[in-house]
């Protein structure tokens, strides 16, 4: 369809909005803003993520480390005369809209690969099918439906089911676009109950409980051949505007409404909905987390991009919670495990040191479920949103080593033998 014709439907409503954001990044520039000096840092750090044209996609707190930020047409000038007049190094990746052209066909094919970005469907019916298979170690739970009627399934592995081993509790996927979240947990899966090696060493003492889409309706919206690829949010809709969705990491009940957060339905980044708890999603991992939370030791909730492994307190950078030493500790050694394994290190912090963003999951697994390790993991360093597929079999298994280190120290120490 001619460009001046969406334009004009897009205008004047008539077009469904589905289409209309499907051009939306068309002449977006994707800016990668490296700080070299710590003056500089500062300034990024107050660049104000704005609806109206200015998407932080990724920030930095080191030097030489990008902020991504993905800018309009009409807001790029502003950007420009903002990294000009502090000095600083820019890579541009121009029409950035373009570049998921070249995002595989994944949305179109059908058919599961433990190595591939997988519809919601063929995730679905894999971990029934395994279920099925393996009903000594594996089990579905239901815990929900999401805004759109898709059902959220909390897959649980445990070679002791009635017993009272500690409990992992891994979620992934809140946000939309970060498809290798997804993808990692299926592969947690996948390996859990596939490797021989894992009932003597991850299983042993220690059950996974694994949610590896908990915002199915934005996943399965940024795969869509003709929506939005970049998509973050949920897809409820809390406004009469044509605006959707909520970003469920900002949703939960522990500080909401807090900095790195906004009150306008409208902003397609960081709406914190019209109260704590407004998203089915969030309700559904809160519910998990309430029924668990005596046996659940540890909560690795799973995103990407970056190279990012952060505790609370994510609402602040000011305080630590208590027990943040430990937190710490564990990081830096599953860190270490990935490495060896040929991986990236991850930067360790509070998620506040990284940014401050209040209402996040991480945060409430601590603060109101008591929780002692509580996590948020960034994963895949570069590419951005669109990690390519091929890739994936050379990443998971770098990561699942982390898992590995995890549970090693969750049965050190809350396992019973
Ligand atoms: O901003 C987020 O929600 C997370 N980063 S992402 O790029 N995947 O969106 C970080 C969340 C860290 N935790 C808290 N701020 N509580
Ligand atoms: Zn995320």
């Amino acid at each position: 369809m001619a460009r001046w014709l969406v334009i004009v439907f897009c205008f004047v409503g008539i077009y469904r909005t589905i289409n209309c954001e499907d051009n939306k990044y068309d002449n977006y520039t994707l800016m990668k803003i490296a700080p070299q000096s710590y003056h500089q840092l500062a300034k990024l750090v107050k660049l104000k993520h704005d609806p109206e044209g200015i998407e932080i996609l990724k920030r930095s707190r080191g030097l030489n480390r990008t902020t991504d930020v993905l800018v309009a047409p009409h807001k790029r000038r502003f950007l420009e005369q903002f990294v000009s007049k502090h000095g600083m190094p820019v890579q541009y990746k121009y029409n950035y809209g373009r570049h998921f052209e070249s995002v595989p066909k994944s949305s179109l094919r059908s058919g599961f690969n433990v190595y591939g970005f997988n519809s919601y469907d063929d995730i679905t019916s894999r971990i029934h099918m395994l279920a099925a298979k393996m009903p000594q170690l594996i089990s579905i739970q239901f815990v929900g439906h999401s805004y759109e009627k898709r059902k959220m399934n909390l897959v649980k592995i445990s070679t002791n089911p009635s017993g009272r081993n500690p409990i992992i509790f891994i979620d992934a996927g809140i946000h939309a676009r970060e498809w290798v979240a997804p993808a990692m947990a299926v592969y947690i899966i996948h390996r859990l109950i596939k490797d021989p090696k894992a009932l003597k060493r991850e299983l042993n003492g220690v059950d996974w409980y694994i949610l590896p889409v908990v915002n199915p309706d934005g996943y399965e919206f940024s795969r869509g051949k003709k929506s939005n690829r970049l998509w973050r949010k949920t897809r409820s809709k809390h406004t009469k505007k044509d605006c959707y969705g909520v970003d469920g990491n900002r949703n939960y009940g522990f500080e909401w409404g807090g900095k790195g957060t906004s009150k306008d339905p409208c902003d397609q980044e960081i709406y914190a909905g019209p109260k704590a708890f407004s998203e089915n999603e969030t309700q559904a991992v809160a519910k998990i987390m309430n029924a668990y939370k005596e046996r659940i030791k540890l909560y690795v909730s799973i995103h990407s991009y970056g190279a990012y492994l952060v505790y609370p307190w994510g609402f602040t950078a000011d305080i630590l919670p208590e027990n943040w030493i430990r937190m710490h500790n564990l990081a830096r050694m599953v860190s270490d495990s990935v490495v060896r394994a040929g991986g990236p290190a991850f930067e360790v912090m509070s998620a506040g040191q990284w940014y401050p963003a209040a209402g996040g999951s991480d945060d409430y697994a601590l603060a109101v479920m008591g929780i002692p390790y509580s996590y948020t993991m960034e994963l895949t360093k570069n590419f951005e949103f669109t990690f390519p597929e091929e890739l994936l079999e050379t990443v998971l298994p770098q990561y699942y080593d982390g898992f590995i280190t995890f549970s090693i120290q969750i049965k050190r120490e809350f396992g019973s033998n």
